[in-house]
């Protein structure tokens, strides 16, 4: 089982909704989360990508020399930018990190905002456009001459001269929750990713997404996109999920979804009626929570439990087929520490970084100046 955590490059607080308990969101901040992130046994961190959000590449980019391990799931933008240019981008990527690249492949799924960065194209035009992209990104990413005529794509000799770290090439992620996205998700990508929906939800998507790479010959690893909020107790946990979403008002929430409804996205549409903008009923089923959707776009649930609750949900999705847990909580940055804290001692995670206990935190502080405190059974 893998976790990673998530790099707020749209904003952070400790309350949805409102300025009140907001903070700066600047480089310095990003970097404490990167190093967080880098320290505590995270795989890596998504880097979200869109107009609301600060250049996912430049600032990954500006992360690598700040951490030693941490893996940056960075998005590529078909449509936006040419299959050449986005493999080279990688590349580079690639080896100046060591390997550390990540690529999540955004198609995009609000029209406004794209006709804004120039592309026109319907829905599953651009998923075709999409298809066509990977096609061609694949051949070049993987040190190959691309010669490729589509309805949307014309490309002659296309290639890379400095090769990726990774072979062939860095990991395609993808989320996209339409029929034409699944298509395309079965035939190139290598991590199909979804928001945290109900488990009889995703185990129908994952069950129809295996089927659809057999046919390809091929099979897929799975992902999940949550937030978490673990504390202690149960009841602190939903005391914490109430307390995110104390300020938020009915015009903030009537204003979103207004948003998220002229979007086009499959995935957002299927976010939105997990709670059709209503305060009510918001545990969608065991502590899964969909107050966070009220307000926010793409990912909009959250786990909120204690530690072994919220672990124990993990696990029902990892029976499903889940390998990968994309966290995020607010302030991002404390609880990147409180879900290491608290979740992690019961996870059978893959990279817990290893120390010597008696060299190395985590021991707590000092006792009486003379010894460190006692261990507390898990
Ligand atoms: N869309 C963005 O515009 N920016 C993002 O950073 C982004 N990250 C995503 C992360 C995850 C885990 C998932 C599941 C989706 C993300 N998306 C993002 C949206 C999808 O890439 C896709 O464009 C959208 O869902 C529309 O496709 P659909 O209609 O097939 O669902």
């Amino acid at each position: 089982m893998q976790v990673l955590w998530f790099i707020p490059t749209h904003g952070d607080g400790r309350y949805l909704g409102t300025a009140i308990g907001g903070r700066s969101v600047n480089f310095d901040y990003w970097r404490q989360i990167a190093q967080a992130v880098d320290q505590l046994g995270y795989t890596g961190a998504l880097l979200p990508t869109g107009r609301s959000c600060e250049d996912a590449w430049i600032l990954a980019s500006s992360l690598v020399t700040h951490t030693k391990k941490m893996r940056f799931l960075v998005a590529i933008r078909p449509g936006l930018m040419s299959p050449g240019i986005a493999a080279r981008m990688a590349a580079t990527f690639d080896r100046i990190s060591g390997g550390r690249l990540l690529i999540n492949v955004v198609t995009g799924g609000d029209p406004v905002e794209l006709a804004g960065d120039g592309l026109h194209l319907n829905h599953d035009d651009r998923y075709k456009l999409t298809d066509e992209f990977l096609t061609v990104w694949r051949e070049i990413a993987a040190g190959e001459v691309a010669n490729f005529e589509g309805d949307y794509l014309n490309i002659k000799e296309g290639k890379i001269l400095f090769p990726n770290v990774q072979k062939p090439y860095p990991p395609l992620w993808f989320g996209g929750s339409s029929p034409i996205a699944q298509e395309i998700a079965a035939k190139h990508v290598d991590v199909y990713l979804t928001w945290g929906e109900p488990p009889a939800q995703v185990a129908e998507k994952i069950t129809y997404l295996q089927r659809l790479a057999a046919a390809e010959g091929r099979t897929l690893r799975f992902g999940i996109r949550l937030h978490v909020i673990v504390r202690e107790t149960e009841s602190l946990a939903w005391e914490a999920a109430n307390d995110l979403i104390r300020y938020v008002d009915e015009d903030a929430i009537a204003k979103s979804q207004q948003a998220y409804a002229r979007m086009d996205s499959v995935g957002q549409q299927r976010m939105k009626e997990l709670h059709n903008g209503s305060r009510e009923a918001l545990e969608i089923s065991p502590n899964l929570w969909a107050g966070i959707g009220l307000v926010r776009g793409g990912a909009g649930t959250a786990l909120v439990g204690d530690p072994d609750t919220v672990a124990r949900r993990m696990e029902e999705y990892a029976d499903l087929g889940i390998d990968t847990f994309i966290f995020s909580g607010y302030p991002h940055l404390e609880e990147a520490y409180r879900v290491a804290e608290l979740l992690f001692p019961r996870l059978p995670l893959d990279n817990l970084p290893t120390v010597e206990p008696q060299l190395l935190s985590p021991f707590g502080e000092i006792v009486a100046n003379r010894e460190f405190p006692k261990q507390q059974v898990k």
